[in-house]
C-alpha cells in the first residue's frame, strides 16, 4: 500500500504543478487548494501512515496548493480582482467593478438605460425616454412627447406650448397633379397623398380648425379661376370627410390665381401654384 500511495503523491503533485504553474492559473484556486491537499495528505500517509499525519499533511498541501496557483497570478488592472477571475481586464483606475471585475452598472434616474449609455443621466420619474435615457420627442418639435398633445407634427411646423401648430401654420400642401385637368375631380395620385395625411390632420391640430384653402395658376381668367379653387378646395374636404376626418374641423376656401408662389410664366411655375394648402385656423 505504500507503494500505492506514493504513486498516488506524485501523480497529484505532478498535476497540480502542471496545472498551476504552466499556465500560471490553470486551475481555479479552491480547484488548486483541493488537489493540494489530497496530494499533501497522501504524501504524508505515504510517510508515516497515521491520521494526524494524514490531517497535517493535507493542510500543508492545501496551503502549498494555493501559494502555487497564486504564483504569477496579477491584478493587472488594479481593481481588487485578480487576472485570473477579471472579465474585464483593463478596466480604468477608479472604476466601481463587481466580483467578474467588470464595471459596476447603474441607473441612477431609473429609466431604464444604464448610466454609460444615458445622455440625460437625470430625467425626472416617469418620463418616457429613448434609447439614449433623454426624454422622446418623436416629432422634433421641441416639445416632449409626455407633453405633446399634437404628437405626430409635421416637420419644420412652429408649435405652441402645448405641442400643437401655431395658428396660420400651413401643415400640410398638396402639390402636384391632384386634379383631372380643368376639373375638380381628384386623381389617384391626390387621393394616395390625402390617405397619408388623414392621420396628421385629424389628430395633430389640437382643438384648432383646418383651413384648405385652393390656389390656380394664372391660365384663364380670375374670375374662372376663383371658381376652381373654390371647387377644388370643397372636393379635397369632401374626400377627407369621405376618409373619416370630422367635418367640423374643416373650413373650405378658394383664391384662385391671387396668391402665386412661383414664376407662372413657366410650367414649372404654374405646377407650383396650383396647389391645396391646410393652414391652421
Ligand atoms: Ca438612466
Ligand atoms: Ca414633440
Ligand atoms: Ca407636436
Amino acid at each position: 500500500m505504500k507503494i500505492m500511495h506514493k504513486i498516488i503523491f506524485l501523480l497529484m503533485a505532478g498535476i497540480m504543478l502542471s496545472g498551476c504553474a504552466s499556465t500560471g492559473g490553470g486551475y481555479s484556486q479552491p480547484v488548486c487548494s483541493l488537489i493540494g491537499a489530497v496530494a499533501g495528505g497522501a504524501g504524508a500517509a505515504a510517510v508515516d501512515g497515521e491520521d494526524a499525519g494524514i490531517a497535517a499533511g493535507a493542510a500543508i498541501g492545501a496551503a502549498l496548493g494555493y501559494l502555487a496557483c497564486n504564483q504569477g497570478v496579477g491584478d493587472s488592472d488594479g481593481d481588487g480582482v485578480n487576472d485570473d477571475l477579471d472579465q474585464c481586464p483593463g478596466t480604468p483606475a477608479g472604476t466601481e467593478v463587481d466580483e467578474t471585475g467588470c464595471p459596476v452598472v447603474k441607473d441612477s434616474d431609473g429609466d431604464g438605460v444604464n448610466d454609460d449609455l444615458d445622455k440625460c443621466p437625470g430625467t425626472p420619474a416617469g418620463t418616457t425616454v429613448g434609447t439614449d435615457g433623454c426624454p422622446l420627442d418623436s416629432d422634433g418639435d421641441g416639445v416632449i412627447d409626455d407633453n405633446d398633445q399634437c404628437p405626430g407634427t409635421p416637420a419644420g411646423v412652429e408649435v405652441d406650448s402645448n405641442g400643437c401648430p401655431k395658428v396660420g401654420e400651413t401643415i400640410f400642401t398638396l402639390e402636384g397633379v391632384n386634379f383631372e385637368f380643368d376639373s375638380a375631380t381628384l386623381t389617384p395620385e391626390a387621393k394616395s397623398k390625402l390617405d397619408a395625411a388623414v392621420s396628421t390632420l385629424s389628430s395633430n391640430v389640437g382643438n384648432k380648425r383646418i383651413r384648405v384653402v385652393g390656389h390656380t395658376d394664372s391660365i384663364g381668367s380670375e374670375t374662372y379661376n376663383q371658381k376652381l379653387s373654390e371647387r377644388r378646395a370643397q372636393a379635397v374636404v369632401n374626400y377627407l370627410v369621405s376618409q373619416g376626418v370630422d367635418p367640423s374641423i374643416l373650413i373650405s376656401e378658394g383664391r384662385g390665381e391671387s396668391e402665386p408662389i412661383a414664376d407662372n410664366s413657366t410650367e414649372e411655375g404654374r405646377a407650383k401654384n396650383r396647389r391645396v394648402e391646410f393652414v391652421i385656423e
